[in-house]
């Protein structure tokens, strides 16, 4: 409701300090029953609030699992996430974005799942996405460009989800090009971009981020136990999942807001600091056929250059890269 919405935003401001049941009253234009009543209503979500006479309410401490208010408890964005539109069970938060998307949604339109039971990657294959373990989540974005510009937004992604995680676990992934990243060389997280356009112009970007985070070794199906890992598997901690979605909305946001003032340019540096490939031996298989050669690096557009063993350049725009 507006007013939780008021409610968690007042909270944000007073930055854990109380604030007072009149405070409230005034900044949300209603009676102190009526915030007792809210407030009642956060605590049976898994907040916990401590109530001292005098001094009023704070927040000590949040939900175990993600819920939307605390999703947007403390986010320091002022479009990415303004909207929410949090779901408990979804096929495919793709899909949901897709269609918000088409209804007209504002920009920043996130749209975040506890489980997918259709989650899906490149090309229809599957993305395995259990109950309250990982990030499952789509953004809309409606940034005023021509269509070829979209493959750059999943290289702005994977260094924004590369910064989320190196804040909240002090670990730092590798960038594979283009959608993947990884540590020890295994899956962490997968990012799909899709596309609503006419032949000129953008009219939404559907970025999708899946992120493994709490998932145990068991949880995978056993044909990912190779290929894929957790964030907990590789901190041996468990991790808040509203954190990390927080911290990547404001990541996210900050370069959004980069690019769209300076262009690809100052992103691809920090992309390529992040990069395993670049300069490697690689096959990239491609729908077109496979090419083996050194990865050389990305262009200014966010396109992979590859030297042939004849020595001939190719520029590919999406691939599946196995490094040699
Ligand atoms: P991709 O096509 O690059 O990778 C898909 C492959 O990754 C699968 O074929 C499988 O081998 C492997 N895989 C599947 N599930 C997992 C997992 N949980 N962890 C690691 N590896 C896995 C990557 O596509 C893009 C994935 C985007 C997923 C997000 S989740 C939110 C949004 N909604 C949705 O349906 N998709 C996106």
């Amino acid at each position: 409701s507006p007013t939780r919405t008021k409610l968690i935003e007042a909270f944000s401001n007073a930055n854990g300090e109380f604030l007072s049941g009149q405070a409230l009253a005034d900044i949300l234009g209603c009676s102190r029953t009526a915030i007792w009543k809210h407030i009642e209503e956060l605590r049976k979500e898994g907040f916990e609030l401590e109530a001292i006479r005098n001094k009023g309410y704070r927040i000590i401490n949040t939900p175990k699992n993600m819920t939307e208010n605390e999703l947007r408890l403390g986010l320091k964005t002022t479009i990415f996430g303004k909207t929410i539109h949090y779901l408990e069970s979804t096929d495919s938060t793709q899909k949901v974005a897709h269609r918000l998307a088409q209804e007209g949604c504002p920009d920043g339109t996130l749209v975040i799942a506890e489980e997918q039971t259709n989650g899906r990657g490149r090309l229809a294959r599957v993305w395995h996405s259990p109950k309250y373990t990982g990030i499952w989540m789509s953004l809309v974005l409606r940034p005023k460009l021509p269509p070829a510009k979209a493959p750059q937004f999943t290289l702005i992604a994977a260094v924004a989800v590369a910064q989320a995680i190196e804040d909240v676990c002090k670990i730092s992934p590798d960038i594979k090009w283009p959608n993947d990243l990884l540590l020890n060389g295994k899956k962490i997280t997968g990012i799909l971009t899709e596309l609503q356009a006419d032949s000129d112009k953008i009219d939404a970007i559907i970025m999708g981020i899946g992120m493994n985070v709490n998932q145990k070794e068991a949880d995978f199906p056993i044909e990912l136990h190779d290929i894929a890992t957790s964030l907990a598997i590789e901190t041996g901690k468990e991790i808040s999942r509203s954190n990390l979605v927080k911290r990547l909305l404001e990541n996210l946001e900050k370069y959004y807001l980069i690019y769209l003032k300076n262009g690809f340019a100052p992103l691809k540096l920090l992309w390529e600091s992040y990069a395993v490939s670049l300069g490697k031996d690689i096959i990239a298989r491609t729908i077109s056929g496979n090419i083996a050669g050194k990865a050389l690096g990305i262009t200014d557009e966010g396109v992979l250059k590859i030297q042939d063993y004849n020595g001939q350049i190719h520029e590919i725009y999406s691939a599946d890269i196995e490094i040699k």
